[in-house]
């Protein structure tokens, strides 16, 4: 049986090449059960719609799977319906967190979808491919929706893996691909998050399968993996795409401990990234990791007011978020800021409050250490607390292919809109500018000159600027 998975995302100008380590993973564990598996990466290749049609038709295989996030959805479901209308045969599964969350609506409304894997996929998806070989049952696959005839199955979840250790090592087709192109090793040493933010999807996801939502390897198990990583390519950094690198309480940092003296112990040279909350920066703990090749935090601010952070649910003070970025400078740390400027509930006061917490820091992050990535605004996943508040509020529209709301404050409303036009329209193209740094005066002036053309044109901005010239006051 031949497996195809796809990540169908475009390939973004901002960010560095990155490899699929929940494909790597879905494609190691079939590969140890003998099955056959590759993985196409659209962003990776750089491979447009049509291009990804033809050498999945060219691949034709058995089972097609693909990876999908709420960003991704429209386009890969319109990809679907190509791929049926030329005459593409496979089993059709996908997986990920958007699939996750909304099973039945997509099996009902894309009949050329076969299945939807939920949460943790690796053997779910080894017992769908078994079960499609074989002819056998797919009731008994635990974490499947599936179709049966007219009706739609949905099978119970699967628990989530006990034992992350006894998961193979991820494939790494991808990995002399992602390197070539200035990318970074991906590694997962750890899977979910202790927090609950508002706007994000990870405790549902991991909530919706029984069993411990925060699970980690041994160090032992991670640094033989950096090892054997680290002889076949070497001086490339590695990525923890872990939520959260340190985990909660005392098991979470005696792990990250032993995973630093085992790399020492190891004399392994290496330098790697990680990702973490505000609150579990500690002077001792960071100068460790340094020591042990720790290059770049990426670092989940996320607002500059108290009451942006509780609405967040951050459960994070403002004062934590200047001690953190304190703490990186002494010890001479890189980080990047992750930071939302506007949410659905912001105000003139917090707006004003993010400028000054954003002024406060800049010494920080216009600074040679950090980095600024600002999210303009907060997109409404499925699944996540906000998505819920703003429901039962009335305050939601769109669909769950994608949802829309409003600010309440129409000022702000108006702010974040210019604010959105600006980041992710204006900023990316100096950036990418920057980066690919080829004929400068020609692609700026192109892109600057559609950003008028399509504010005034597209529906969404018709849409935005007809409700702001309603009548302030509550909706
Ligand atoms: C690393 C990472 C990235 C990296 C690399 C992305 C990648 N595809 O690997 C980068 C930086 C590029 C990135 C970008 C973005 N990301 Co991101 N990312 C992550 C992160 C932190 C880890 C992903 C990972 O490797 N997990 C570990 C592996 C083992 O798990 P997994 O990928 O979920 O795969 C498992 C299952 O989901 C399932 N599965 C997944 N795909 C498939 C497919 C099939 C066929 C099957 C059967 C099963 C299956 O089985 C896998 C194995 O168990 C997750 C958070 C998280 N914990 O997952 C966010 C996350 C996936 N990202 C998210 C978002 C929103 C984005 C961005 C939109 C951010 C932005 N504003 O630009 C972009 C989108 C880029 C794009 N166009 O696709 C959201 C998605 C939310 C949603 N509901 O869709 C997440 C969940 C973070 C969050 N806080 O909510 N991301
Ligand atoms: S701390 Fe980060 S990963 Fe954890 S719930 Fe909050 S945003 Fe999500």
């Amino acid at each position: 049986v031949r497996t195809l998975f796809v990540d169908p995302a475009p390939r973004c100008g901002m960010r560095e090449p990155y490899e699929h380590l929940g494909l790597s993973s879905l494609s190691a564990v079939l590969s140890e059960k003998g099955y056959q598996a590759e993985i196409l990466s659209a962003p990776l290749l750089n491979d447009s719609p049509r291009r990804l049609v033809k050498k999945i038709i060219r691949f034709d295989p058995h089972i097609l799977g693909f990876s999908v996030k709420e960003i991704n959805a429209r386009r890969t479901l319109r990809l679907i319906k190509t791929l049926r209308h030329a005459g593409l045969q496979s089993h059709i599964t996908l997986g990920g967190h958007f699939p996750t969350f909304n099973p039945i609506q997509i099996l009902q409304d894309f009949p050329e979808v076969d299945s939807i894997v939920r949460g943790e996929g690796e053997y779910t998806m080894a017992e769908l491919v078994h079960a499609l070989d074989n002819g056998g049952p797919l009731s008994t696959v635990r974490g499947l929706t599936y179709r049966e005839g007219n009706d739609i199955a949905d099978n119970p979840p699967r628990p989530l893996i006990e034992d992350l250790d006894r998961l193979p090592f991820p494939s790494r087709d991808m990995t002399p691909q992602v390197i070539h192109h200035g990318g970074t090793i991906g590694i997962s040493a750890s899977r979910g998050c202790y927090g609950n933010c508002s706007f994000c999807s990870i405790r549902s996801f991991y909530s919706a399968s029984p069993g411990q939502k925060w699970r980690s390897r041994s160090p032992r198990h991670v640094v033989d993996e950096i090892e054997m990583l680290a002889s076949r390519f070497p001086q490339t950094p590695f990525t923890f795409i872990d939520d959260q690198f340190i985990g909660p309480g005392e098991k979470g940092k005696t792990n990250v401990l032993d995973t630093v003296s085992e790399i020492q112990k190891r004399g392994l040279s290496i330098q790697f990234i990680v990702s973490c909350r505000v609150d579990a920066i500690e002077e001792d703990l960071f100068a460790s990791l340094k020591a042990a090749g720790l290059k770049r935090v990426f670092l989940g601010v996320e607002s500059g007011t108290q009451q942006g952070l509780d609405r967040l649910n951050k459960k994070t003070s403002v004062e934590q978020n200047k001690r953190a970025l304190k703490i990186l400078d002494a010890i001479g740390l890189e980080y990047t800021i992750a930071f939302i400027f506007f949410d659905p509930y912001s105000t003139m006061k917090t707006v004003k409050g993010n400028l000054e917490f954003l002024s406060d820091i800049r010494t920080h992050w216009q600074g040679k250490k950090g980095v600024l990535s600002i999210e303009p605004s907060i997109t409404v996943h499925k699944g996540t607390p906000i998505e819920r508040h703003l429901r039962s509020e009335g305050r939601l529209s769109g669909n769950y292919l994608g949802y829309r709301y409003t600010i309440e404050d129409r000022k702000v409303q108006i702010v974040r809109t210019i604010v959105d036009c600006l980041i992710r329209r204006i900023l990316p193209t100096f950036h990418q500018l920057r980066i690919k740094g080829r004929s400068i005066t020609k692609r700026m002036k192109k892109r600057l000159a559609s950003v008028p053309l399509r504010m005034r044109m597209t529906p969404r901005r018709k849409r935005c600027i007809a409700n702001l010239k309603k009548p302030s006051g509550p909706p």
